[in-house]
């Protein structure tokens, strides 16, 4: 890729011009279009509310897909230790993958179980915790998670095992706490450069007595992509696929209670955002009291931050959710929810 062609020039140059010597146009198309467009979008002709990418990228290939990443909760492996408590094994490992981010382009990334986010890990307050961590990648990496636990087993440099380099393992293990929603990633240095490159998940930390029952459970996490090295994003997305759900909504139906674990781990950008169209939600700010903070329909993380959303759909129809920075939004953080009627 031509080194001077910045998130910047994409912008200023006008965004769809600048994509489209890169095989990317718009695929926001009227009925009359849609012949002309791939079978997958022809299916879903009408969804495409935003500008996008066209075509779609090798999921297999990749290794994972995001429609599935929303509701894939890895539990670990679970039995009891002596004193009655919990135990909940994890098997993690670092290894370098190439990601295809948007059709057409391919990204060197550094992945936890070659996947983008990595596995959701979901235990219970209270809880025994314990991360077999192996890198089988080229750099040393540690697994930063957030929570309370002891100096030794928070995962920067310098302290406890430090960076655990390339064919090294080890042991991170801590009691959950607090509930609320978390997240874990790289803390090698530099920092940015391990993060934006894909090293990093949600972690869950149920309450002793669960949450209220929903009937959906959603996770997503806020990322992008800085795929010509200039330390800006060139795009921007849920769950690493830009316009994933744009091409692919989110079905529920009327009435269902929907609960997202949003996380931001944007690198390079200040501010996150996330707006749900036609709707409110009650937000529980990093999920740590079952009291929402707030009753909204934006709310904004910076990197790191992260909470819980709860609604519900009174109407069915194709609803936007999408970051508010519009720049993002148009740069692939964009999706929808097809709301249907109880069958
Ligand atoms: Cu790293």
């Amino acid at each position: 890729m031509n080194k001077k062609l910045s998130r910047r020039a994409f912008i200023k140059g006008g965004t769809l011009s600048l994509l489209g010597v890169l095989g990317i146009a718009s695929s926001s198309h009227s009925s009359g279009a849609a012949g002309a467009a791939p079978p997958h979008q022809a299916e879903h002709s009408g969804h495409n509310v935003m500008p996008g990418t066209v075509g779609e990228v090798d999921h297999e290939k990749n290794g994972f897909n995001p429609s599935d990443i929303l509701t894939d909760f890895d539990y670990g492996k679970v039995s009891t230790l002596e004193n009655g408590q919990t135990l909940r094994e994890y098997f993690i490992a670092a290894y370098n993958r190439t990601i295809e981010v948007v059709p057409g382009i391919d990204y060197p990334a550094w992945t936890y179980n070659g996947r983008i986010p990595g596995p959701t890990i979901r235990c219970t307050e209270g809880d025994r915790v314990r991360i077999h961590f192996s890198n089988g990648s080229s750099h040393g990496h540690t697994i930063h998670f957030h929570g309370i636990h002891s100096a030794e087993m928070d995962g920067v440099p310098g302290t406890g095992p430090g960076v655990i380099e390339p064919g090294e393992t080890f042991t991170y293990e801590f009691d959950a706490e607090p509930f609320g929603l978390h997240l874990y990633h790289c803390h090698a240095f530099p920092l940015a450069r391990h993060i934006a490159k894909g090293l990093y998940g949600a972690f869950i930390i149920d309450p002793k007595e669960g949450r209220p029952p929903v009937d959906r459970e959603l996770v997503m996490v806020m990322n992008g992509f800085d795929v010509d090295f200039d330390d800006q994003n060139d795009f921007y997305a849920v769950n690493t696929i830009p316009f994933h759900y744009d091409k692919h909504p989110i079905r529920i139906k009327v009435g269902e209670m929907i609960r997202i674990y949003l996380v931001n781990i944007l690198e390079f950008d200040l501010i996150n955002s996330f707006h749900l169209h036609a709707n409110f939600f009650n937000y529980y700010s990093t999920g740590t009291s079952l009291t929402p903070s707030e009753y909204t329909d934006i709310i904004m993380q910076t990197q790191a931050q992260r909470g819980i959303l709860e609604f519900s759909y009174k109407y069915p129809g194709l609803y936007m959710f999408h970051a508010h920075n519009t720049e993002f939004a148009e740069l692939g953080w964009t999706g929808n929810f097809e709301v249907v009627e109880e069958e």
